[in-house]
């Protein structure tokens, strides 16, 4: 055993622990609490994304800020310990939280109020994205029934989705939304997506028609986030002119991650020949 650093990426912050490693074994141990983890490695699962980050509701009430709900203290049989946020009573109560950057978010865990009123959550939609307004991101799961919201956690599956913005809205009730703790787990997305282009076009033209409609297949883009985009320097159907031109194509994912590939279209020109018959000639 040995005294040395390690260094252990959480978030955005870079936190230099003093650990006894033990370098043959790449095993750290933290004030006696087995931590393996990857020198500079990514976050792990068992972060909570949400801890202390901003986050806003659509109105409060009394001591429930929105930041209640973030603060890593639960209290959930105690609202007035003042742990948990709250609205006013009005309609499509929601909660938010800004996470800082990207994520693939895999659940989020919600602990419910449990000295009265925890029938309130039942209708929440939970939502993931990049957008600020909540509704133009995506649902993750359907909407809570009213046996999902105890017993406490209640725990939302988002399958992976990308996003910064994780909301929690009362979609179609009017009612307070109560939330004593949310925690938001996840990594961040590393990973290129993959593109592949088609193969290369050639294609004849002639003096009368120097250029040529071209047209090739879409090219296949997956990512590990399920979102990829599309964008090309030229689209099917375009019209090339005699010589060679490099099409490429870039696929994205919602992190900035990117990928590209590229193929040759080569259009050849032709030239036309016109036969004069003896009889044509005129003196
Ligand atoms: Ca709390
Ligand atoms: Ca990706």
């Amino acid at each position: 055993m040995l005294w040395c650093f390690t260094e252990c990426k959480i978030s955005v912050t870079i936190i230099r622990w003093i650990v006894m490693k033990s370098c043959t074994m790449n095993a750290v141990f933290f004030f006696g609490i087995a931590v393996f983890c990857r020198v500079f490695g990514t976050q792990t699962e068992n972060e909570n994304l949400a801890l202390n980050k901003e986050a806003s509701q659509s109105s409060t009430y009394e001591i429930g800020e929105a930041s209640k709900a973030v603060d890593g203290m639960k209290n959930n049989n105690d609202y007035h310990a003042g742990s948990c946020s709250h609205t006013d009573h009005q309609y499509n109560a929601w909660w938010k939280v800004d996470l800082d950057q990207m994520y693939l978010i895999t659940r989020i865990d919600i602990t419910n109020r449990e000295d009265c009123c925890g029938e309130r959550l039942k209708g929440a939609v939970v939502r993931v994205g990049k957008e600020m307004t909540i509704t133009h991101n995506r649902m993750c799961g359907a909407a809570l029934t009213l046996n999902q919201v105890y017993p406490n956690p209640v725990t939302v599956d988002c399958g992976g989705w990308t996003g910064r913005f994780v909301s929690v809205q009362l979609e179609g009730y009017n009612t307070s939304l109560t939330l004593c703790e949310v925690e938001v787990y996840g990594h961040k997305d590393t990973e290129n997506p993959s593109i592949s282009c088609p193969a290369d076009v050639n294609k004849t033209a002639n003096v009368e028609t120097p250029s040529v409609a071209v047209h090739w297949p879409l090219p296949n883009a997956t990512d590990n986030s399920g979102d990829v985009s599309i964008s090309g320097s030229n689209h099917p159907g375009s019209n090339f002119t005699v010589g060679t031109t490099v099409v490429s194509y870039e696929a994205s994912d919602p992190s900035g991650n990117n990928a590209s590939c590229s193929f040759i279209v080569r259009v050849k020109g032709t030239v036309l020949i016109k036969f004069i018959y003896k009889s044509d000639l005129r003196d």
